[in-house]
């Protein structure tokens, strides 16, 4: 029996856990560290299978570069970075890892909702900066509890989001591509009539050419209701969003606020968000916790495993099945 590990490609710098488990297992190159062409091209016959995080681009141009490319393990539930279509025109397989991460990324959405409008981080500002001593109580804040939420993508991230929302006594409603029979909520044809129709947008639906721009300034115009209401929560893609007509309507107070865990182009963020008192800004921390991403690893790598012991992938995508 050959005692030669796997030679695997990492896409882009993978956490701790993940990486140390993966080095055990397998040869692991990084594409960070193979930059010269001749460099990759000596390693590139030897790759079977690529692992990245939930932003990891796969393009078919670095697809096509491994002729003996057979998979791809996403360590995140969004794999819009990858093309899924080339993949499945080069017979490669594609894993991400659903269920694991929807508590965390609910529990943040509602963090956000809170952070928006109960104004929690300017709230601590507020105290550390000795503010309250000197002027006394901050402004009053929007009530949370009570007020109409509306999902944007009610798969299971949003269903668990949902489940949150009822404890809150929120009156639930969603946009998806088709409504379901099964679920006890008001069901919106698209995201302008639902964000007509709601206190809280909260965006949970997939990245990708799909989903590009799907909130942009008339669905943010319906949220704020001509009267600058509304909250918009973000804990899906940034390319979900318009984000420069979001900078307007925050900018205009058009809606009220924000609370925003995603960007367009991230890591870079918009200065324009800086400097805006009516948004809460988190750098993707969806999925971050350590239990949660010890177990999105995990499944990742039973993906793997499964791969090279020709035993079927555990959770390949829906496009790739
Ligand atoms: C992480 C994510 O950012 O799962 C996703 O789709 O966006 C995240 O959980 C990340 O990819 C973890 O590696």
């Amino acid at each position: 029996m050959s005692t030669t590990k796997p030679e695997i490609l990492a896409v882009m710098p993978l956490p701790p856990y993940a990486r140390a488990q993966l080095d055990v297992h397998y040869t692991v190159h990084d594409r960070i560290h193979l930059s010269a062409p001749a460099a990759f091209a000596a390693v590139a016959p030897h790759i079977r299978a690529i692992v990245g995080s939930g932003e990891a681009k796969v393009p078919r141009e670095l697809m096509v570069q491994m002729p003996n490319l057979k998979m791809v393990s996403v360590i995140g539930v969004g794999y819009d970075g990858v093309d899924t279509a080339a993949a499945n025109e080069l017979g490669i397989q594609v894993t991400h890892t659903p269920d694991v991460l929807n508590d965390d990324v609910a529990d943040l959405a509602l963090g956000l909702m809170l952070c928006a409008a109960r104004k929690l981080p300017q709230a601590d500002q507020y105290v550390r900066q000795g503010l309250w001593a000197t002027q006394g109580a901050m402004p009053l804040a929007r009530k949370v509890s009570g007020s109409r939420v509306g999902i944007v993508g009610m798969g299971r991230i949003g269903k668990t989001i949902a489940k949150r929302c009822a404890a809150f006594d929120m009156p639930i409603s969603y946009t998806a591509r088709s409504s379901k029979a099964d679920l006890p909520f008001t069901f919106y044809a698209n995201a302008k009539e639902l964000a007509a129709n709601v206190d809280f947008l909260v965006v949970i639906t997939p990245g990708g050419a799909a989903t590009k721009g799907l909130i942009n300034a008339e669905v943010l115009a319906a949220l704020g209701k001509g009267a600058g209401e509304g909250y918009l929560v973000n804990v899906a893609r940034g390319t979900v969003i318009d984000q420069p007509a979001l900078i307007d309507a925050l900018q205009k107070g058009i809606i009220a606020g924000a609370g925003l865990d995603v960007f367009d182009g991230e890591p870079q963020v918009p200065d324009a968000f800086f400097s805006m008192a009516n948004v809460t800004l988190a750098p993707h921390v969806g999925s971050a916790t350590n239990a949660t991403r010890k177990a999105m690893a995990d499944l990742a790598l039973l993906n793997l495993a499964n791969f090279y012991a020709g035993k079927p992938l555990a959770t390949p995508v829906p496009e790739c099945r």
